[in-house]
């Protein structure tokens, strides 16, 4: 089977026609219409922008070119790229071609290290992180050829480019963030004969006896890769890219957006509400105990993290993945135990506490399932993993790819700068 970069040569032709000729037959047809409250409401629901790695129905989840993610939990990460990008699940030889691949891009620089162990002690992981990728900026091939002149059909190439190099060395950076920032010791370096779930497992340095912890790796690097294009770090890092900035800008933009607490830094937030939760009653708490506790969260301003979505409103497939993978292999654990309960307590105090909400003229809370935030966090903490603010790393690595993959589809395709149309209050006032 071809690799990932003859694979996607292949196919940019067909993309390009097909959008072409999409955008011929139906380019003046309207897709979407827009209120006060969605122009106030943060866009929600408006479809404005094209995503093709990726789409999240309401009722299913997360279905990646076509495949409802738990049908391909079992692909390692780097098959979950390929997917993204091509619409094939690559074969062991297309694999390992990108194994490879990955492998000879994964040196961190002597630079990188540098200025990570110069930064204050106290420095949130997720800016370690972020300020790791741009200070690499002056790597980027896409940057080069850019300046020594391309012609926009090319944009791709080194783009893809790119997107090899920051996989490749950000389980390295990631890593390496874990044991300076929690002073675990120096940087274990990649091997090239492991997969890249695999390879950040062990550049980790936990101790896995059982191999239980890279399984666990490569299903969490595999579940958060993508979630189709408006969520705040993509549509972030599609805005960046589409000024045509390289992809260390850009990702290292759109992660920015992803440490924020109601996006992916809302998994640091989660277990410690499950970890107050444990401490406040001595240990896996009763029906009634949860449920007091989360009418406390509520009432005190709070959100209860892990749960609620912008687009889902069904159980997130990818919660339901983590809670079958704590079934398996830890269901004595008594935070998982705790996740587990919860699950089947707060969806009916969310319940409760919109119809008080809206009793009092407030907004409903439109989903009360869990995301993909409620359960990872336990299952991370029972492999030693217990530095929650280190968790919206992790998700970093896993959606760098989405990410990477999406920005190379739109050099691939032109797609146009971003530049929606902003209106003034005192507009809406005089017009709408
Ligand atoms: N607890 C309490 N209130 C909640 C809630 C929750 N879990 N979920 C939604 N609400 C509230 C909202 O804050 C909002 O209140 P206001 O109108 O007073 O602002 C109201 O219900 C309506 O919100 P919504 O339409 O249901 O949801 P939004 O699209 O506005 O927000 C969020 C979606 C994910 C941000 C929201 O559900 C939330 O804050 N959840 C908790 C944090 C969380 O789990 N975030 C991770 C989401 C997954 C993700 O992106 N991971 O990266």
């Amino acid at each position: 089977m071809a690799t990932l970069q003859e694979r996607f040569a292949e196919l940019v032709p067909q993309m390009r026609n097909e959008v072409g000729g999409v955008l011929k037959e139906k380019g003046g047809n309207k897709i979407s219409d827009v209120s006060v409250k969605q122009a106030y409401g943060g866009m929600r629901g408006i479809k404005g922008m094209i995503c093709d790695t990726s789409v999240v129905e309401p009722d299913k989840g997360l279905i990646i070119r076509g495949y409802p993610l738990l049908e391909v939990k079992e692909l390692w990460p780097e098959e979950i790229f390929y997917l993204l990008l091509t619409g094939d699940k690559p074969d062991d030889d297309a694999t390992q071609a990108l194994q490879l691949d990955l492998a000879a891009r994964s040196y961190v620089p002597d630079y990188v290290w540098d200025v990570l162990t110069s930064m204050p002690a106290d420095s949130h992981p997720m800016c370690m992180l972020n300020t790791a990728i741009l200070v690499m900026q002056r790597e980027s091939a896409f940057k080069a050829w850019y300046d020594k002149g391309m012609t926009k059909d090319q944009y791709w190439i080194p783009m893809m480019e790119d997107a090899l190099r920051i996989l490749g060395v950000l389980p390295g950076i990631a890593a390496g963030i874990y044991r300076i920032r929690y002073g675990k010791g120096d940087p274990i370096p990649y091997m090239t004969n492991l997969d890249w779930g695999a390879n950040y497992a062990r550049m980790l340095g936990l101790p896995d006896p059982t191999g239980n912890f890279a399984k666990l790796m490569r299903l969490y690097l595999n579940f958060h890769c993508d979630h189709e294009g408006g969520n705040v770090s993509a549509n972030t890092c599609h805005t960046v890219g589409s000024a045509l900035s390289d992809a260390f800008y850009a990702v290292s933009a759109g992660l920015n957006g992803l440490a924020g607490p109601l996006h992916g830094l809302a998994n640091q937030e989660c277990l410690d509400w499950i970890l107050q939760l444990m401490e406040k009653f001595g240990g896996v708490p009763t029906a009634e105990q949860m449920e007091e506790f989360a009418f406390e969260t509520l009432r005190s301003g709070k959100v209860v993290p892990g749960y609620g979505h912008a687009v889902l409103r069904v159980t997130d497939p990818r919660f339901t993945g983590f809670n079958e993978f704590g079934h398996k292999y830890l269901p004595d654990d008594a935070v998982f135990q705790t996740v587990d309960r919860v699950f089947t307590v707060v969806p009916k105090v969310l319940e409760a506490f919109s119809a008080e909400r809206v009793a009092a003229g407030k907004n409903p809370i439109a989903n009360f399932w869990p995301n993909v935030d409620a359960g990872s966090g336990a299952l991370l903490y029972h492999y030693g993993l217990e530095e929650f603010p280190y968790y919206t790393v992790l998700f970093s690595v896993s959606r760098a790819m989405g990410m990477l993959s999406q920005l190379i589809v739109n050099r691939a395709l032109g797609t146009a700068i971003t530049r929606p149309k902003s209106v003034s209050t005192k507009w809406i006032m005089a017009n709408a």
